[in-house]
């Protein structure tokens, strides 16, 4: 921990581990891999916690129908969210799990701050609630199934519940809210959550039940043990648990608030109406942003006669390779929409950006420099017009992804650094450096260097997105750890001329359909 080093603190919604993890799942944890990576790369101090939602209804429900404790269930589930991460390269620095033991002392710590505040009291609740989605509703939120049950807006059957419950005095943050909204207009991204959001606290807010005391898979009231809390409490405060609140003071300090919460849309009501009134309530500062990314929908006839099963992330990694995944998912959705996938988008995505565009690019300016310049990357003679405007659009990289990054436009940064790929093939097929290689060969080791110098910065830029083929490509390039973060970017880290470079080899094959 440096202090030179400014602090980013980043996290995941936490999943409920209420079965294997899915590619939502999946989408989410690469998309916030990505943003970890990159301000890693850009001289940040990041601390990046994801991990799983253990309590509830729902886990204990499920779990009782396996056969199992909760805990049990909830274990075995976890295993296999963490599986995911450690195949897909997700860079946490802690995988919280909200059974762990430290996740109950801070949940209640933040249960007696809003208590001293005067906005928890006992009363009983009497109303719907669906178990799928965890949530309460009012009655005009439902609607009457064709079954003639009630449904959640989300389709869930909801059930009517009367129960005593300490309430959280909700009603009482409506100000404070829209005062947050209007005085920290970044707090929720994209713009359309934010004005759905701003329309839901517009019509006023009840009071939220926050305990329950029909089951008792959940962290215990602080002294009303009979009680648990409602799992989004408890699922929220892994945010403050996750940096070191409340005993951890050093860590806790230096990383909350939190400067981005990524989450998926459904999720977006907990964690920019509730989350902050509890915080406020509980006299702790708000975090920065919180980002809601859209939902992927499989829309093909197929997939991958290797993948079989369409939506586990094991098997897509499996058929098509984890970066390749990664690329596909980052590339293919506007961060922020929702998005479509199939095995046809996934497959042109990795033939036509990695395999031609990118792979072919370095593979034959590499393949050109191990035959033709010793295995050494290439000195170059005085640089022509075309040569410098590659180099200027290279250079201009960091600037235009940062700025991405900086809207959370993932998508826009892969486009960006696509474009000058793009430039550069132009380049070297309008240069022509294995004709050179006769008529001026000097000409062509120039031609060469800059090609390398494009692909290097190219290769430093998509580490956050596609870190393991990244790192193969700047090994090609003979290029030291130490000169792999954005500061190496630009005109003060150019290759260096006679540098001895490893043989070539392929980092992006093509996809090739396995015989049948
Ligand atoms: O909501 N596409 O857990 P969860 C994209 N435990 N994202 C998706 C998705 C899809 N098809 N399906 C789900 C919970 N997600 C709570 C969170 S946070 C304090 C507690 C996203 O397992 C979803 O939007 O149902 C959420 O952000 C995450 O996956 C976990 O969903």
């Amino acid at each position: 921990m440096s202090d030179a080093k400014p602090p980013f603190y980043v996290t995941t919604a936490i999943a409920y581990p209420n079965g294997a993890p899915h590619i939502g799942h999946l989408y989410e944890a690469v998309a916030t891999d990505a943003v970890a990576r990159f301000h890693r790369l850009d001289g940040r101090d990041v601390r990046f916690l994801t991990g799983t939602d253990e309590h509830g209804l729902k886990m204990a429900q499920t779990a009782a129908r396996e056969g199992v404790t909760p805990l049990e269930w909830a274990t075995r589930n976890a295993e296999s969210f963490r599986a995911m991460d450690e195949r897909y390269g997700v860079s946490f620095d802690r995988f919280i799990r909200t059974t762990d033991a430290d996740h109950y002392a801070a949940s209640q710590e933040l249960w007696r701050r809003m208590t001293e505040a005067g906005d928890i009291y006992l009363g009983k609740y009497e109303g719907w609630y669906s178990v799928r989605d965890e949530a309460y509703f009012d009655e005009s939120e439902t609607t009457l199934g064709e079954d003639g049950g009630r449904r959640a807006p989300t389709g869930a059957p909801v059930e009517w519940v009367v129960e005593e419950s300490y309430f959280f005095r909700l009603s009482a943050y409506q100000e404070r809210l829209l005062k947050l909204y209007e005085e920290q207009p970044g707090f929720i991204g994209p713009d359309a959550r934010r004005n759905e959001v701003l329309a839901f606290v517009k019509r006023g807010l009840s009071d939220l039940s926050i305990s329950r005391t029909t089951f008792n898979w959940g962290v215990p009231v602080p002294g009303d043990p009979k009680h648990v809390m409602y799992v989004w409490v408890d699922a929220l405060t892994n945010y403050l648990t996750g940096c070191g609140f409340p005993d951890d003071t050093p860590s806790f300090e230096r990383y909350w608030p939190a400067n981005l919460h990524v989450i998926g849309k459904d999720i977006i009501r907990f964690h920019t109406v509730f989350w902050p009134a509890f915080l406020i309530s509980a006299g702790l500062p708000l975090p920065g942003r919180v980002f809601a990314h859209g939902f992927l929908y499989f829309r093909g006839e197929k997939m991958s006669k290797s993948v079989g099963n369409v939506v586990d992330p094991l098997a897509l990694a499996e058929g098509y390779g984890a970066d390749q995944v990664r690329y596909f998912l980052l590339r293919e959705v506007p961060f922020g929409q929702d998005g479509a996938y199939s095995h046809d988008a996934i497959v042109g995505r990795i033939n036509a950006d990695l395999a031609n565009d990118l792979g072919n690019l370095a593979q034959r300016s590499l393949s050109m420099v191990a035959r033709n310049c010793e295995g050494r990357a290439p000195s170059p003679g005085d640089f022509s017009e075309a040569d410098r405007t590659l180099l200027a659009a290279a250079d201009s990289l960091r600037g235009k992804v940062r700025a991405a990054f900086d809207d959370l436009a993932l998508h826009n940064a892969l486009a960006t650094i696509w474009a000058v790929v793009a430039d550069a093939n132009r380049y070297f097929a309008g240069q022509e450096p294995w004709a050179l290689k006769k008529t001026d060969p000097e000409r062509m080791a120039t031609v060469l260097y800059v090609t390398l110098e494009v692909v290097r910065q190219v290769s430093i830029l998509t580490q956050p997105f596609m870190p393991e083929a990244s790192s193969k490509l700047l090994d090609l390039l003979g290029t030291p750890l130490e000169k792999r973060e954005f500061a190496a970017l630009g005109e003060g880290g150019r290759l260096v001329p006679g540098a001895s470079l490893p043989a070539p080899q392929p980092v992006f094959p093509r996809y090739v359909e396995p015989a049948a």
